[in-house]
Formats: C-alpha cells, structure tokens, sequence
C-alpha cells in the first residue's frame, strides 16, 4: 500500500520477507536479528496511526446479570476482586484492556464483604454505579460510595472496599493498568486492614477556591482530594450551563485543588454535561477515550457509528477520530463521565488536536 504526506513525498513499495532468500532469513533469526524495511509501514504508518482500538460499547443491562452470576459462583475470598473486565476485541480479549492505557472492569461487591487492603503501581479511580452502603479507605480515608461518585485510588495508595449496606453494590473500576503491565512496572502489595484516620479530604480540600493553609513549612498530600461526590459535581455542571446559556461544551475536570493538575498521572478524567437535545461535536485528538452515562440517554457517533447509551452504559473509541456525542431526549439533559489519556499524550510530547 503507498500513500502521499502532506509534502507530496509519495511512500514507495517496499521489500517484503518473502523477498529474501530463506537461509538468510534464517540466518537472521538464528542471530536475534530483523529486517526493518517489511515491517517499516506497519509501525509507522502513513499520517496517521492505526489503531487497534476499536470504538465498542457495554451495555449495563446484558452485563450485569453476568456480574450477579460471578456473585453466585465465586465468593469474594476466591476473587480478591470480583470483576467483569471490559475488553476491546480490537486488541484481543485476554489482553484485558479498552484502549492502549485504559483498563476497564465492573466490580460486584455484595453486603457483608471485604476486598482485602493492597496497594499496587498502577493508578485508579473507581465510579460508582449502583447500591448504597459500601466504602473505599484509600490511604487511611473512609470514602463513603454512592452513585456517580468518583474515588481516586493514586499509584501506591492503600486500599481496600467494605460494604455495610443490603443491596449489591457496583462500580466502574478504571485503571492505567495496560500502559503499566506493558511498561514492566505493574506489581501489587498485601496489607492488612487499614486504621481510619481523622479528617477526611472532601471536608478539607472539596471547597472551590480555598485551600487550607497548610501548617508553616509543611506542604500539601500528594494526593489531597480522594473523593468528588456526584451530588457537588453535577451541581457544578448546572451552573456552567445556567451561568451562559450558549456554552456548548458544559465540562469539568476532575483536578488535584492543590496543583489544578489532573487528578492522577496518566489518565484524565471529565464530567460532561449535554442540554436536552445537544448535538456536541468532539475535536478529533489523538488520546483515546471512554464515555459511561451517568445519567440520560446519549447516542455516541464514534466515526459515523452509533452506539446508545443507556445510564450505566459504557464505550471506548480510539484516538484520532471523530465522534460525537447526542442527548436524545429533547426534555432532560444527560451527564456522561469521560476518561482519556491526554496526561499521558502530553507528558509524551505526542498531544494533537486534528483540524
Ligand atoms: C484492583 O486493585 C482493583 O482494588 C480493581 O478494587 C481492579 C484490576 C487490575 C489490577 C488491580 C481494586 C483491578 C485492580
């Protein structure tokens, strides 16, 4: 296959494997050694990647009766974690991953269980899907779980989740696992139950525009803000979109207040709301992204294809591309959750954003 850049440069044919004679390929091999020039076009294809990403959609309502199941067959003790992986047939399901860096899981914890206290490199966050009455300590902080919440669990973080309440309770589990498995840096740690400290971080770090002076000479924790109940988030979206009636793109970003930073190292995360009958066009980027429906009835158009999101619903699509997003009700707006990886693109030196 031959294409032309933008300078014209046409991409001439190049030799293939088949090319060359048999014993000097063998020969190659036998010295750990490889031509470049057949495989040149597949690593590094003309203008724009390929990727192997494909945009795929989950829906909550075929998965989570599987989840309920796997509460059935595999107690907690035998799981660690019980969790459904969201996998993109695009790289391959046992690969276990959404996009290059995004890991996706639904977690099942049902009541009087524990996931035992670990800490791993890897970063992650957890939304809350359904139920009521579990919890996350991360780092000595009993972070309350309801829906729509997000918990930060920041690379090295003690952690572990209760559930005190009646009902099962389910959370969407994303994590940079993929980009850290490929990395070699991917390990776990075992703890034991953690001691719930004083003070949490919402109370302290969770007020818009103020900080508490930390003590003379003393700095912030890395990782001050743990928790962003749904309730404050969604409030800060209705007065993005009361405050100017015409603003299109009704976003905010989970940050770090003590940097505004995003709120872990690789991954981004957004809340996005959309005005009841919004169509919102998506600048083509090049991180790939995964949207879950909060709240709402939204079809994402993911290169041209349509996918509907039902509320707890979940899809990725790869970077590069372009989507867009629609509320289709014409009388209730919808409010979508977004992770990507631009943190990680910008940290590379690889952010674009495609005309
Ligand atoms: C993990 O530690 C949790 O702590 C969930 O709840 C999902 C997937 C891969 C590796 C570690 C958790 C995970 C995970």
């Amino acid at each position: 296959m031959s294409s032309s850049d933008s300078s014209g440069h046409a991409d001439a044919a190049l030799g293939r494997l088949e090319d060359l004679p048999a014993p000097y390929r063998a020969e190659l091999g036998a010295q750990n050694l490889v031509p470049l020039w057949p495989s040149l076009r597949a690593v590094l294809p003309p203008v724009k990647p390929v990727p192997k990403t494909m945009a795929t959609a989950w829906s909550y309502q075929a998965l989570r009766p599987l989840l309920m199941e796997a509460g059935a067959l595999t107690p907690i003790e035998k799981a660690e974690r019980r969790v459904l992986v969201l996998a993109n047939p695009g790289h391959g399901l046992e690969r276990m991953q959404a996009t290059p860096a995004i890991y996706l899981g639904m977690q099942l914890l049902l009541p009087g269980e524990w996931a035992p206290s670990h800490r791993h490199t890897p970063n992650a966050v957890r939304m809350v899907v359904e139920g009521e009455g579990a919890w996350t300590t991360v780092d000595g902080q009993k972070c309350t779980m309801e829906r729509g919440d997000l918990i930060l669990t920041p690379t090295g973080l003690w952690h572990e989740h209760g559930h005190d309440g009646t009902d099962p309770v389910v959370w969407l589990d994303v994590l940079d696992l993929p980009l850290m498995y490929y990395m070699e840096v991917s390990y776990h740690v075992n703890g034991t139950r953690q001691a719930v400290k004083a003070g949490r971080g919402e109370q302290r770090f969770g007020q818009g525009g103020v900080l508490p002076t930390p003590a003379f000479e003393q700095r912030h924790p890395r990782y001050p803000l743990l928790r962003y109940p749904w309730k404050d988030v969604k409030a800060a979206l209705e007065r993005l979109a009361s405050d100017d009636p015409g603003l299109q793109q009704i976003q905010v970003t989970y940050v770090n207040p003590a940097t505004g930073e995003d709120a872990e190292n690789v991954l981004a995360f957004h809340a996005l709301m959309l005005r009841p009958g919004q169509i919102l066009e998506l600048p083509v980027r090049s991180p790939a992204m995964v949207f879950h429906l909060i709240e709402g009835l939204v079809e994402a158009r993911i290169a041209e294809q349509p996918f509907t999101l039902a509320a707890a619903d979940t899809c990725c699509m790869p970077g590069y591309t372009p989507a867009q997003l629609v509320n289709r009700s014409q009388d209730q707006p919808a409010f979508v959750f977004v992770a990507d990886e631009s943190p990680l693109h910008r940290k590379l030196g690889v952010y674009e954003v495609r005309p």
